[in-house]
Parts: structure tokens; C-alpha cells; sequence
């Protein structure tokens, strides 16, 4: 091995500010376009591991309202900022039956801000993996910090766990849903909780019983999550949101469990892409490999059992390596 890999021209262009070679690097994933292969392999070594805040929640709870401001917030402390916005693509689970979505704000005169949204397709685990690799680019492009929204689908809500650094649940005072959402898994995820529309009544009653239920769940060395007030309209609790975030990233380093939580999460991403990869393959020998179609019709014709044919398989791809 011989130092650091020539980068494609894509790739220097991303690292040197282009942000068409960075949006169009991103559909590519989003694509699966081989052309995101070498871009990313390439960019790899240049990632520095930024917090990636992932923001879950109910329908119109205030999530795109709190990450304009921010977005705002880190850049008056001078920090760079990306924003991904996964957006289901059915538009019966979007979040404009409301009507009154916010969208995120156009900042063009701004470098140091980025946004985009990326399409969920339904596919949870899919969605996971584009939104990790568009955050490696982004990384590797220099933001110090990206911000992830993604929309209240539980589904879509827990693939967040994948890929965040720190997990914020936006809840709001006196939504039926709260309850249902806790119950959903969302609450096991949360590292920092948000009781948006503290403008709103109610919101004394909300943050206590928020504190209560994460009260009766203390773990000596683990992380305890905090809750924090936010209005977006008034606004307030914008920087205590920051703190909250910043916190639980300082507790990632001290307590060593960002090192931990990476291992296991490429341990999950490398057997995710060998399985992929695998997969591709044998369904592809299967139908094209006389001796495997052979298996396959006794399959089809019950003589032998789907576990069986799999159990012949499996030794038929060690044997071959
Ligand atoms: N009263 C009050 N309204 C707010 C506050 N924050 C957001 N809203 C309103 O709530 C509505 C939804 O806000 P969004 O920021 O779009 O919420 P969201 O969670 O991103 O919504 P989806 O992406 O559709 O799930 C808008 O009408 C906002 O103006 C707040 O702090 N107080
Ligand atoms: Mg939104």
C-alpha cells in the first residue's frame, strides 16, 4: 500500500466546496448508481465521525421549525451545518396533510449551510443506509455538524438509531399521540428529549411526566436523557436543545461508547453489504447454474425442503472457495 488513494474528480470536488458534485453524489446513493461506489470508498479516510443529530417524532410536532433555528443557532457560534430531510414518498404518510409544513429555509448566499431531502421509499433498512452514506459525504465535505429529520413514521423513526450520534424525540404538550409514540420504541431512543410548543399549555404537565417516565429508568453509567423546553414561534430553549445535543456528544467521548457504538454499527453495515452483495449472487447462480436449478426444481417438485436445498447451497459455495 502505497499512501492515500488518488481521489476521483468527483470525490476533490466534494472536498473542495462543490455542491453539485455533492448533490449529485448524493442522488447517486440515493439511486444505488454504481457511480457512488468510488466517491465513497475514496472519501472514507477523510470522515472525521461529526455528530449526526437525528430528529424523530409525531406529525407536525415542530421538527423542521427546530432545526431552521438550529441551523441559525450554530451558525452564530460559527459551525457549519448539513441538513437531511427523509421524506416518505407515499403522500399518505406525509407530514402535509396539515397543511401548514415548514419548509426549510433557502439560505443560498449561506456556504456553510446545506440541505437536502432524500426520498424513503418504504424501505426502513434502505433508508438507513443512503442517509449513512450521504452523511459520510458530508462529512467528508467539511459540515461540522449533520442534522437529520425524518418524518413521523415509526418505521422510518427507528432506522434513525442506526445512524445518529445523538437521538432527539420531539414530543409536544397534549398530543393523544405521545403516548402511542413512547410505546412505539421511540422513547428507548431518545437521548435528548424535546417538549416542543412550550407556548402552548400544558407544557409544565408534559416535561413532569416526561421526567417521571425516564426517572424510572436510571442505569449508573449510562447516559440519562434530558429533556428540554423549546418554542419555535416565541423562541426560546434553542440553545439549552444545542446544550442538551452537545452533552450527550461529550458523554459519547468520556464514557467510550462512541468507540463501541461505531464498532457495532459497521460490524452491522459490512455483513449488511456482504449479505447484499451475497444474495445478489446466488439468486443469480440459482437461476442460471444447471446443477442449482436442478436443486431448485426438486425444491419446487417437494422432494427436498427449502431448508435442505439452503443447507446443500451453503456447502456448495464453501466448497467452491
Ligand atoms: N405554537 C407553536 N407552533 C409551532 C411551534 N413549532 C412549530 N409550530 C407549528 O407547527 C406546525 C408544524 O411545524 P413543522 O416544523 O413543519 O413540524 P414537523 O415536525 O417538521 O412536521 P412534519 O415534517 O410534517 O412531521 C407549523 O404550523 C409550525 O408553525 C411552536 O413552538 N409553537
Ligand atoms: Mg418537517
Amino acid at each position: 500500500m502505497t499512501g492515500a488513494p488518488r481521489l476521483p474528480a468527483a470525490a476533490r470536488a466534494i472536498c473542495s466546496g462543490d455542491r453539485r458534485a455533492l448533490a449529485r453524489a448524493i442522488t447517486a446513493i440515493e439511486n444505488g448508481d454504481p457511480d457512488a461506489g468510488p466517491i465513497l470508498r475514496s472519501l472514507y479516510a477523510r470522515t472525521r465521525q461529526v455528530p449526526i443529530v437525528g430528529f424523530a417524532g409525531p406529525l407536525g410536532v415542530g421538527k423542521s421549525s427546530l432545526i431552521n433555528l438550529l441551523v441559525s443557532h450554530l451558525r452564530s457560534v460559527a459551525r457549519t451545518v448539513a441538513v437531511i430531510a427523509v421524506d416518505p414518498s407515499s403522500p399518505f404518510s406525509g407530514g402535509s396533510v396539515l397543511g401548514d409544513r415548514i419548509r426549510f429555509e433557502a439560505r443560498a448566499n449561506d456556504a456553510g449551510v446545506f440541505f437536502r431531502s432524500m426520498a424513503s421509499r418504504g424501505a426502513a433498512g434502505g433508508v438507513a443506509a443512503a442517509t449513512l452514506e450521504a452523511s459520510r459525504l458530508l462529512d467528508a465535505a467539511g459540515f461540522d455538524v449533520v442534522l437529520v429529520e425524518t418524518v413521523g413514521s415509526g418505521q422510518v423513526d427507528v432506522a434513525i438509531r442506526e445512524i445518529a450520534s445523538t437521538r432527539v424525540v420531539v414530543l409536544v404538550p397534549h398530543l393523544g399521540d405521545e403516548v402511542q409514540t413512547l410505546k412505539a420504541g421511540l422513547f428507548e431512543i431518545a437521548d435528548v428529549f424535546c417538549v416542543n410548543k412550550i407556548d402552548l399549555p400544558g407544557a409544565d404537565t408534559a416535561r413532569r411526566d416526561l421526567a417521571e417516565l425516564v426517572g424510572l429508568a436510571p442505569a449508573a453509567g449510562r447516559w440519562t436523557p434530558r429533556i428540554v423546553g423549546t418554542s419555535t414561534t416565541v423562541p426560546s430553549g434553542i440553545a439549552d436543545l444545542w446544550g442538551a445535543i452537545e452533552a450527550h456528544e461529550s458523554f459519547l467521548d468520556s464514557s467510550g461508547t462512541r468507540r463501541t457504538g461505531e464498532r457495532q454499527r459497521l460490524t452491522a453495515e459490512i455483513v449488511g453489504l456482504v449479505r447484499d452483495r451475497l444474495g445478489r449472487e446466488l439468486t443469480r447462480e440459482l437461476e442460471n447454474d444447471p446443477d442449482l436449478r436442478r436443486l431448485l426444481d426438486r425444491v419446487v417438485a417437494r422432494e427436498i425442503d427449502p431448508r435442505t436445498a439452503a443447507d446443500r447451497l451453503r456447502n456448495a459455495v464453501r466448497r467452491s472457495r
